[in-house]
């Protein structure tokens, strides 16, 4: 297995810990964002470790590229963790999302009341998660729903937009970013694939030649329709070099531009164009 090397500093991730932290305190719940290709993987331990008693949503995003959907909402559910799958693109599963969110933060804002509040405030919520999971396009569309009405909140440090998103739920508009975790390099390989970690830390072509084989072994349509090649019984490199010939992937000379398919086959699988999968 290939190593992944680290190249950021320990102080940006305490920096973005400390961060999540800070404003975890300002919010009655946090919305958990997993990609549902890997609902796993995509979470971070380091979650657990510092929400304390807030309540958690889970959101698998990206369901328009995920297969096992139901399975994995069930699974969340069974243990205790409400979850709810959306497309944060196309807009499925936000209204969902809206009152789930609210029936969950209730309990926190009608307490307010009690101490003498007419009406109980509004809940509020952020939104964590790894890189590329989602955060700011599920921020835009819930944004979105109520035409973008920003109000700052008097009696915070430092300014923090709101963003009213129904009556009665406010969402903090920054994210919070969760360093992909790396001790366990199979979780790595999957979160380089949903490009959680960056193409820049690892080598493509290991990355790439284990995808292919996972597709190939349990979702070879996806691979067979885009790239409209057969035999999938081979190993990731054959593979990777039917599918460069299928598409030119040629240089100068007639030798097979690898980096130039990695790349290829990268972005196809990203955007969802080899079908919905499932990878945890
Ligand atoms: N198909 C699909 N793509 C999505 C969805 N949500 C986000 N994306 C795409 O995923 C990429 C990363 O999204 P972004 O919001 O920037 O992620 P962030 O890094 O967590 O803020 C972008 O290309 C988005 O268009 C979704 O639900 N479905
Ligand atoms: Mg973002």
């Amino acid at each position: 297995m290939q190593n992944f090397t680290l190249n950021w500093f320990p102080g940006h991730m305490q920096k973005a810990k400390r961060l999540i932290i800070e404003n975890l305190s300002l919010v009655d719940l946090v919305i958990e964002l997993l990609d549902a290709r890997i609902p796993v993987s995509s979470q971070n331990p380091l979650l657990n470790e510092i929400i304390g008693e807030k309540t958690r949503l889970i959101v698998l995003n990206k369901a328009d590229l995920a297969a096992n959907v139901e399975n994995s909402l069930k699974i969340f559910r069974e243990n205790n963790f409400p979850a709810v799958a959306v497309d944060s693109v196309k807009g499925s599963g936000i209204k969902q999302l809206i009152s789930l969110a609210k029936a969950l933060a209730a309990p926190k804002t009608n307490k307010f009341a009690k101490f003498g509040a007419k009406k109980p405030r509004s809940a509020r919520v952020m939104i964590v998660g790894v890189p590329n999971v989602g955060k700011s396009s599920l921020i835009n569309r819930l944004a979105g729903m109520n035409h973008t009405k920003i109000e700052n909140k008097p009696g915070v440090t430092r300014a923090k937009q709101w963003i009213k998103i129904s009556d009665g739920l406010d969402l903090l508009d920054m994210p919070g970013i969760l360093y992909p975790k790396f001790d366990n390099p199979d979780v790595a390989l999957k979160l380089s694939w949903i490009y959680a970690i960056s193409d820049e830390i690892h080598d493509l072509e290991p990355t790439v030649c284990k995808l292919l084989e996972i597709l190939a072994e349990k979702f070879p349509n996806g691979l067979i329709e885009r790239y409209k090649i057969d035999n999938l019984h081979a190993d990731g490199l054959e593979i990777i070099n039917k599918i460069a010939l299928k598409r030119g992937c040629i240089k100068k000379g007639g030798v097979i531009d690898t980096d130039k398919a990695l790349k290829l086959i990268l972005t196809d699988f990203r955007a969802g164009k080899l079908g919905k999968v499932f990878l945890d």
